[in-house]
C-alpha cells in the first residue's frame, strides 16, 4: 500500500574512479537530462493529493583528501573519499523519512550507499545486487584493480578478514551480512568471487536461474532469503549491465545474454510492491559509449527501472484528482 507522505532524495553522483572508462561521470546528469526528475514528480503527484515538495535533488562531487594507497585498488584515495561524503548523504536522506535514489556514477559508490543505508536504519537492511558481475573481489583477488569490482567483497562482515587495513575508510564497517545480500542476473563471475559464493553459500541468482523460473519466482524467492519476516528496509542496487547488452549498451562492461528490460522492471515493480524500498541505486551508465541511439536506448532504460521502483504502473496511473470529464 502507498503511503501519502512518500518523499525521494536524488543523490547525483558524477564518480568513475571506480573503473578506467572515460564518461561513467556524466551519468547522473544524462539521466537527469531525459526527464527524470519530471517523471518521478509525476508518480507522486498521482498517488498523493499533496502536490509538490516531497522529491530533493542533491549531490555529491567529493575531492580527494589524501593520497593513501592500498595496493592494487586504483584511485584508491578518491574512491575512499566519495564514499565518505556519499554515505553521509544517504544517511542523513534516509533519516529524513525519504527513500534515497542514487545515480551514478561507477558501482563503487555501493560502499557509501549501502554504508548509509545501514547507518541510517540501524542494520536491519537487506541487499539486491542486480548486475552481471558479483563485484565481490578484494585487492588480492581482482585482476583489474578496478574498485567498482569490490564494493560487495568490502560490504560483507564475513570477508572482514580478507581485507589489509584500509586508511581512509574507518568510517566503512562491514556490517551487512552475506546473508542478507541476494544477487540477480550474474553471468560474469571470477573464479575466487564464484569460490566466495559458494563457500559462503550467497544466494545467487544467474541468468541460469532467471531462465529456469522466470523473473517473478527468482524475485519472490531472493526476498524470501534475504528478509523472511518481511521487515527489513530493501537497498536495491542495480547495475545497468545487469541488463542485456541490447537494452543497455552505454556502459562500461556490458555482457550479452542479460536481463531484459521488461525483466528488469518486473522485478522493481514487484520491489515496489513490497513498500519496503529504502535506497535504489542506479549505476554504471556511461553516455560516452555507443553511438548517440545506444545511449538513449540506455538512459531510457535506466528510467524505465527507476520508474518502476517508485511505483509507476505499465498499466497506467490513475489522476491524483480522481474526477472523469463529463
Ligand atoms: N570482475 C571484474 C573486476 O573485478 C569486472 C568488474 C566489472 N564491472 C562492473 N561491475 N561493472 O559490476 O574487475
Ligand atoms: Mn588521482
Ligand atoms: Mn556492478
Ligand atoms: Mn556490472
Amino acid at each position: 500500500t502507498w503511503k501519502g507522505e512518500t518523499k525521494i532524495g536524488v543523490v547525483g553522483v558524477p564518480f568513475d574512479k571506480g573503473q578506467p572508462r572515460i564518461g561513467v561521470a556524466n551519468g547522473p546528469n544524462a539521466i537527469r537530462k531525459a526527464g527524470l526528475v519530471d517523471k518521478l514528480r509525476n508518480i507522486l503527484n498521482s498517488r498523493s493529493k499533496h502536490q509538490g515538495g516531497r522529491l530533493r535533488e542533491h549531490h555529491v562531487r567529493a575531492q580527494q583528501r589524501n593520497r593513501k594507497k592500498v595496493p592494487n585498488m586504483r584511485e584508491y584515495a578518491h574512491v575512499a573519499c566519495c564514499n565518505c561524503e556519499l554515505s553521509k548523504k544517504v544517511e542523513q536522506i534516509i533519516r529524513e523519512g525519504q527513500i534515497c535514489l542514487t545515480l551514478g556514477g561507477d558501482h563503487s559508490i555501493g560502499i557509501g550507499t549501502v554504508d548509509g543505508h545501514i547507518k541510517a536504519k540501524n542494520k536491519d537492511v537487506c541487499i539486491l545486487w542486480i548486475d552481471a558481475h558479483a563485484d565481490l573481489n578484494t585487492n588480492k583477488t581482482s585482476t583489474t584493480g578496478n574498485v567498482h569490482g569490490m564494493p560487495m567483497a568490502l560490504l560483507a562482515s564475513e570477508l572482514a578478514d580478507y581485507w589489509p587495513y584500509l586508511p581512509g575508510m574507518d568510517w566503512q564497517q562491514p556490517v551487512v551480512s552475506i546473508r542478507n545480500v541476494a544477487y540477480i542476473g550474474l553471468r560474469s563471475v571470477d573464479s575466487y568471487e564464484r569460490l566466495v559464493i559458494d563457500k559462503l553459500g550467497i544466494t545467487a541468482f544467474g541468468m541460469g536461474e532467471v531462465e529456469d523460473y522466470g523473473i517473478s519466482t527468482v524475485v519472490n524467492m531472493a526476498l524470501e532469503k534475504i528478509d523472511p519476516e518481511r521487515e527489513r528496509s530493501i537497498h536495491v542496487s542495480f547495475d545497468i549491465d545487469a541488463l542485456d547488452a541490447l537494452e543497455a549498451p552505454s556502459t562500461g562492461t556490458c555482457v550479452r545474454g542479460g536481463l531484459t528490460l521488461r525483466e528488469g522492471v518486473h522485478a522493481m515493480e514487484m520491489v515496489h510492491r513490497t513498500g519496503r524500498l529504502g535506497a535504489l541505486d542506479l549505476v554504471e551508465v556511461n553516455p560516452s559509449i555507443g553511438t548517440e541511439q545506444d545511449v538513449k536506448r540506455t538512459i531510457e532504460a535506466a528510467i524505465h527501472v527507476i520508474q518502476a521502483a517508485f511505483g509507476h504502473s505499465r498499466k497506467g496511473l490513475s489522476p491524483g484528482n480522481p474526477t472523469l470529464p463529463v
